[in-house]
């Protein structure tokens, strides 16, 4: 028999967890190499359910712990243009989480539970979240950044071998697209500002590059999870890869700002075609995984509240539900 998951690498040997039919293995394996799309109802390795329901629910979860930082500003937009074009990015990102919970449904995970795993602390989210919007500066390198890191993560995942995964990818990934743009466009107000202005946008930068950074994972050598993403097509690039990439676009573009990235060790690369840049803090990432986050503890009673306070829209909902078949039923 075929083994298709292998224990984490915190584990001393491999450990076989289910024991699949071979050929429903191999076929199943053709078709991810030939780019075929897997469906819900299509047959698939339990490993591949479980690490889809894994990767897909903590995006979701990212997506709409991800609107607490900018929902912060919401209140304070400096102008009624700046506070109706944030609240539409914050609402997408509340959409993005929908899309993300409902194509994890389709493997036959219940919202109620992937919440529950939220709430309990059990379930991950990105990082980055886990970090204070201090000043109005920090709107712009949230667009700029973290939506930028999160575009460049996403772009490749429109083709994931999974096909609900796939095309939710593609709507958010348009809407990613427009975030970037309105936290450049913040920056570049801020830079061309006042010195006062250019200050924020600098100190926002500060604090937001090595957090954006972090948001493609460990370095690939530490990354438990890729090799058998890959071989399934889950995932298309590597961590390390993405992180190259971002660097290189985004290190021109503070340049254009007139900014500069808080790391000395950024420097032209001729020969790889790219930026050298230095080491990621990783015990901070792996502290911040850890729940030991800035602002770790606000998010999750922020969103245990949210829940909470909900709760008599679900049952409204559940109520209308139970008449409308009722009415059909008679
Ligand atoms: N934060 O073996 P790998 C956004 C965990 S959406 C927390 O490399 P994998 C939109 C990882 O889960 C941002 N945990 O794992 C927005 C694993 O733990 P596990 C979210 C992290 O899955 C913008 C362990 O470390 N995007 O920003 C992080 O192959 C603005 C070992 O790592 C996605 O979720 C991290 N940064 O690769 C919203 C994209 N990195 O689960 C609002 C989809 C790693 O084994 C405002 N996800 N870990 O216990 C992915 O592409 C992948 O899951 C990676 C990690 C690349 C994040």
């Amino acid at each position: 028999m075929y083994t298709t998951e292998l224990g984490k690498a915190d584990s001393k040997a491999p450990v076989p967890l289910v024991q699949e039919d071979p050929e429903l293995l191999a076929a199943f394996e053709a078709r991810v190499a030939a780019d075929d799309f897997i469906e819900p109802k299509d047959w698939m390795p339990d490993a591949y359910r479980k690490t889809l329901v894994r990767q897909i629910s903590q995006h979701a979860h990212s997506e709409i712990v991800g609107m607490l930082p900018e929902g912060n500003w919401l209140t304070r937009a400096p102008s009624l243009r700046r506070k109706a074009v944030l609240l539409a990015k914050v609402q997408d990102e509340g959409g993005h989480g929908l899309y993300l919970y409902c194509a994890a449904e389709t493997l036959g995970t219940s919202r109620e539970d992937m919440i529950d795993a939220l709430h309990s602390g059990k379930a991950k989210y990105s990082t980055i979240f886990n970090y204070p919007t201090l000043t109005w500066a920090d709107i712009g390198a949230i667009g700029w950044l973290v939506d930028g890191a999160a575009i460049m993560n996403q772009v490749p995942l429109q083709r994931t071998s999974y096909g609900p995964y796939a095309r939710a990818m593609v709507k958010v990934c348009k809407e990613e697209s427009f975030h970037q743009r309105q936290g450049y466009e913040i920056m570049m107000a801020m830079a061309n500002g006042t010195p006062e202005q250019k200050a924020m946008a600098q100190d926002a930068l500060n604090r937001w590059w090595w957090p954006s950074l972090m948001m493609f994972g460990p370095p690939d050598a530490n990354s438990p999870n890729s090799a058998q993403s890959f071989r399934w097509r889950i995932k298309r690039d590597s961590n390390d890869d993405l992180r190259q990439k971002f660097v290189d676009i985004t290190v021109p573009q503070a340049d254009y700002l007139g900014l500069t990235v808080p790391d000395p060790a950024v420097t032209w690369n001729e020969v790889k075609g790219g930026y050298d840049f230095g080491e990621v803090d990783w015990e901070e990432f792996y502290a911040v995984v850890r729940g030991e986050g800035p602002t770790a503890k606000e998010r999750l009673k922020a969103r245990r509240e949210a829940w909470d306070n909900g709760a008599w829209v679900r049952e409204a909902a559940d109520a209308h539900e139970a008449k409308r078949r009722a009415r059909l039923a008679a």
